[in-house]
């Protein structure tokens, strides 16, 4: 899958990268209030920064289905003590945001990279704000906000949409001045998909390389795992619990050569990017 083409502003290893998740907030479905205390998702992105994470991607809005949005002074409270501590560190700190404002003080925070899961579609000065601070930007496939997404799951073919509707995103990011190098897509599991949809996407992820930029996947912990995971009764699998399926993914997609993975557990994904690596190197 496009192997590992380089992204202007960010170091390219020639594996795939690793972007570990800081979630900054009370509800995520994943990790939800474990690191809201910024000291504790500060210690956090530490400890994925140890653990060799590429870069940290900060969010203070949950986009679990069903979930309500943060004012944004609350979302900026939340987001930028945690995004200038992980950049004086070092680290390349990306902002998960859907709002322009908070790129624009998380890039003044020391933020380098922006991951907009609405791909420019939630608010219209996030393009030219991105395109103007010069920096790589995710994005993300989205059909609308979380509040009511899953009523948007419903494709003919989910991959050749998926396909279309970034195509026509990507079109909007290149018209607003976004350099074509400083673009990444997501296909956006579990957003406006459904468990079945996402496996038809990773089933055909090959197919996305029609539209020639990097790819990057956020499968990590997702509700899909924890249905396929499901115990004897049908009870799903809970999220703290799906690192394992996750790291398998991740194995199978770092072979077939995707640009990044989006993960919580980093040091599990990239042990893996490791040996995928290492078995690709011939005498
Ligand atoms: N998923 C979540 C949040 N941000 N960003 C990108 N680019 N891709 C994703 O799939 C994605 C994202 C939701 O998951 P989380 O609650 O575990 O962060």
């Amino acid at each position: 899958m496009n192997r590992f083409p380089a992204v202007r502003g960010l170091a390219q290893p020639g594996r795939t990268l690793v972007i570990g998740v800081v979630n900054v907030t009370p509800d995520s479905f994943s990790d939800g209030g474990r690191w809201f205390d910024p000291r504790d998702a500060i210690e956090h992105g530490l400890r994925l920064i140890g653990e060799g994470a590429d870069i940290i991607d900060v969010g203070g809005e949950s986009t679990r289905p069903g979930a309500v949005r943060p004012e944004m002074a609350e979302e900026l409270r939340r987001v930028l003590p945690v995004v200038t501590e992980l950049a004086a560190a070092g680290a390349i700190v990306s902002i998960d945001t859907m709002r322009p404002r908070v790129v624009q003080e998380a890039v003044g925070s020391g933020a380098r990279m922006v991951n907009d899961v609405s791909g420019g579609q939630a608010e219209a000065g996030m393009l030219p704000l991105v395109a103007a601070l010069q920096v790589p930007y995710i994005c993300m496939h989205w059909r609308g906000h979380s509040t009511d997404m899953q009523s948007l799951a419903s494709y003919a073919d989910v991959v050749a949409e998926v396909i279309a509707e970034l195509r026509v995103q990507v079109t909007s990011a290149l018209s607003a001045g976004i350099a074509a190098d400083r673009l990444i897509l997501d296909p956006g599991f579990g957003f406006a998909k459904t468990g079945e949809h996402n496996w038809q996407l990773l089933q055909r992820m090959q197919e996305l390389e029609v539209l020639e930029l990097p790819i990057v996947a956020g499968v990590s912990r997702k509700t899909f795992l924890g249905t396929l995971l499901a115990d004897t009764e049908g009870r799903p699998r809970p999220a703290l619990d799906r690192d394992d399926a996750t790291t398998a993914l991740t194995t199978l997609l770092a072979t077939a050569g995707i640009w990044g993975v989006r993960v919580h557990s980093v040091r599990a994904n990239r042990d893996a990017i490791a040996v995928v690596h290492r078995l690709a190197q011939r005498p």
